[in-house]
């Protein structure tokens, strides 16, 4: 069921979240345990997320089914999921507590990462596909770049670490982010960039872990990823990143990694993964910082959207107050005004403008009611890169 939009909705743009990455690297794990852990994430906040219709709603519960059955077995491949085969949209509605009229539509975008580089073969179809995804990513407000840590924390040789770069399509990703980044340039739209490795059970002590490499894999990251943040930093204006290493399941170990040659000079590796003895349950983390961090950018900027909308109201009230001032000092006038009905009409405007302007007033405050929660709220694991960092 579509939920009908409300007076607020009109005027609210609908943010758009997109995954940005190739197969295997995590885009579905991340994005599915972001709205699946979402309800814990937001509990102490002011804010909910719901499903805008059924689809999304199947789609989660199938994929969320998944992944626990990708841990029942005790062990499992890094290849264990089946990659997607079709774009998903995953639409929702960000509501505020205590408003039902403030409801804000958020879209997510999934799709198969084996459509980031065209096969060389030109076997599948899936160009006007791709089309369709890409003016989805270029229009997004915020990209979520998904990482495999293990690969990154592994490679040793020069051609393991060349193989990285090559897995994770990084050139394919910074083409993407800089056109992203010059399209919103001077929009006043937010952006937000997320540097999200995932599969980082082996690496850090927050969640079951033994190992602590939390410095060491956020330096593996940002130098990875040095072009694309570089890229992104260049250009955009009201910008934002944030590193965010993501435990979808948190409760396996890396066993082994095998960097199988696959017979083009290049590796296809695959990493075994064991269910920790005494924690045979999924413990998301991270994934809630990067929802607070959507949530907080959006409710941002939606509030000064609507802070804006009761200044315009207040300004057309304002006119139609010295409008009917105008109209109603002079008896003449007056009489003639109120003969042909323009007085009423002047009233009327004067009524509704000033009605509204209220109304949008309310808003904002709600909203930055709001963002003032968010933004006090500490995250778990995140951490802004600061843009002098990156362009020093
Ligand atoms: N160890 C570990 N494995 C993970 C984690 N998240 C995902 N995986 C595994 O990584 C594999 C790939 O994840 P997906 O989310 O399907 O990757 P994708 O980017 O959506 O791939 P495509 O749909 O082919 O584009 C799956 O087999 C998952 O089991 C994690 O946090 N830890
Ligand atoms: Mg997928």
């Amino acid at each position: 069921m579509t939920m009908p939009a409300s007076g607020f909705a009109a005027i609210a743009p609908t943010f758009k979240v997109a995954m940005l990455g190739p197969s295997g690297v995590g885009k579905t794990s991340i994005l599915v345990s972001m709205l699946d852990d979402a309800p814990r994430a937001l509990a102490h906040q002011p804010v909910l997320l719901r499903e805008r219709d059924d689809v999304s709603q199947l789609r989660l519960q199938s994929r969320r089914e998944q992944l626990r059955g990708g841990i029942a077995n005790h062990s499992f491949d890094s290849d264990a999921l089946p990659g997607d085969r079709n774009e998903a949209y995953y639409q929702l509605e960000l509501r505020v507590h205590d408003s039902d009229d403030v409801r804000i539509n958020i879209d997510f975008l999934d799709y198969p990462g084996g459509w980031l580089v065209p096969s060389p073969d030109g076997a599948e179809d899936h160009r006007p596909h791709w089309d369709e995804v890409r003016r989805f990513i270029i229009d997004a407000d915020m990209i979520l770049i998904p990482i495999d840590a293990v690969l990154l924390m592994e490679a040793r040789t020069a051609l393991q670490r060349k193989a990285v770069v090559a897995h994770h399509r990084i050139a394919a990703v910074e083409d993407i982010v800089e056109e992203w980044a010059t399209v919103r340039q001077g929009t006043g739209r937010p952006s937000l960039l997320v540097l999200a490795p995932v599969k980082t059970e082996t690496y850090l002590a927050d969640n079951g872990g033994l190992n602590d490499h939390d410095r060491e894999l956020q330096t593996a990251v940002t130098r990875a990823y040095d072009g694309v943040l570089k890229r992104f930093a260049y250009r955009a204006t009201a910008a934002e990143t944030l590193y965010c290493p993501v435990d979808t399941l948190g409760c396996v170990e890396l066993t082994r990694l095998d960097w199988r040659p696959d017979g083009s000079g290049n590796f296809q590796p695959r990493g075994r993964f064991l269910v920790r003895p005494g924690q045979p349950e999924i413990s998301i983390r991270g994934a809630a910082d990067i929802m607070i961090a959507i949530c907080r950018v959006i409710t941002s900027y939606t509030g000064e959207v609507a802070k804006q909308q009761a200044q315009d109201y207040s300004s057309r009230k304002d006119e139609a107050d010295a409008q009917h001032r105008e109209m109603t000092v002079h008896l003449v006038p007056r009489i003639a005004n109120w003969i042909t009905g323009r007085t009423r009409a002047v009233e009327r405007d004067r009524t509704r403008f000033g009605w509204q302007s209220v109304q949008y007033m309310g808003y904002a405050e709600q909203l930055a009611k709001a963002v003032a929660v968010l933004a006090t709220t500490k995250y778990q694991r995140a951490r802004r890169i600061s843009v002098e960092e990156v362009v020093r």
